[in-house]
């Protein structure tokens, strides 16, 4: 069994998506990162950079296996499952390629979006939320011109498309039209319609926030330091 380091934000619905479609069994154990459980010394032990999504895979020979890091998550399950990854080694390079775009690019710039649009004070003005938005519009461009002739990012529906997905589905919330997409509004709408991705969506969905953060849930989220990680830990331990 695998135990599923998880809670329902785009970066916990990436590997959701591949446990459902691969119809692997797994203990979804939630990491509630506004109460601060990923400061939990256990939890940091198999997750260092105290981020969720995380995995031990208990299915192993010898000790459990922790995995962090969605894009090394994807890459050892499809991998361990020999599936939604290519066999050739150009076919494995441009998988890595877009796994390391998704979670070196797209990633980091929708994440920094969404805070500035849902939780940066309006002190901190409109310099950050804008350089976002436009990051953020520079990535579903690149994925438009990758569209262009293809129906998923490797041709074939891979982890390529996992990773990148969940962080388009929520383009209209972030304050983006894919209008001006339509490559990229069709892929989105191609891989929505998957049952597994639906499952995954949904998974832990009574678990979410219906309110803005409190002040404290602020605290724990946004005031990271090293000292206060550190702190938090100690605290947990
Ligand atoms: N690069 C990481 C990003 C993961 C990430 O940012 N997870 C967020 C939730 S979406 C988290 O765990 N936040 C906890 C915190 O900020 O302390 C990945 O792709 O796995």
């Amino acid at each position: 069994m695998i135990d599923f380091y998880y809670w329902p934000t785009p970066n916990g619905w990436k590997v959701a998506i591949l446990l459902e479609e691969l119809g692997l069994p797994y203990n979804m154990v939630p990491v509630a990162i506004g109460k601060g459980d990923q400061f939990k010394p256990e939890f940091m032990a198999i997750s260092p950079n105290n981020r969720m999504p995380a995995i031990v895979d208990n299915d192993v020979e010898g000790d459990p296996v922790p995995v962090f890091e969605s894009g090394a998550i994807m890459w050892y399950l499809a991998e361990k499952a020999g599936r939604f990854l290519p066999d050739d080694p150009l076919g494995r390079k441009e998988t890595m390629e877009w796994l390391f775009w998704q979670v070196g690019n797209q990633g980091p710039m929708a994440g920094q979006l969404s805070h500035f649009v849902n939780y940066a004070p309006e002190s901190a003005g409109d310099y950050g939320r804008e350089r976002y938005i436009r990051e953020y519009d520079r990535c579903l461009g690149v994925l438009e011109r990758r569209m262009e002739d293809r129906d998923f990012i490797l041709g074939d529906y891979s982890i390529a498309d996992m990773i990148a997905w969940p962080w388009v589905l929520i383009a209209k919330p972030l304050g983006a039209d894919l209008a001006k997409f339509p490559n990229v509004a069709a892929w989105r709408n191609r891989i929505k319609v998957r049952p597994a991705v639906q499952r995954a969506v949904d998974l832990g969905k009574e678990l979410r926030r219906s309110g803005p953060p409190t002040a404290e849930e602020r605290k724990v989220l946004y005031e990271q330091t090293a000292e206060s990680v550190a702190r938090m830990a100690e605290r947990q331990s």
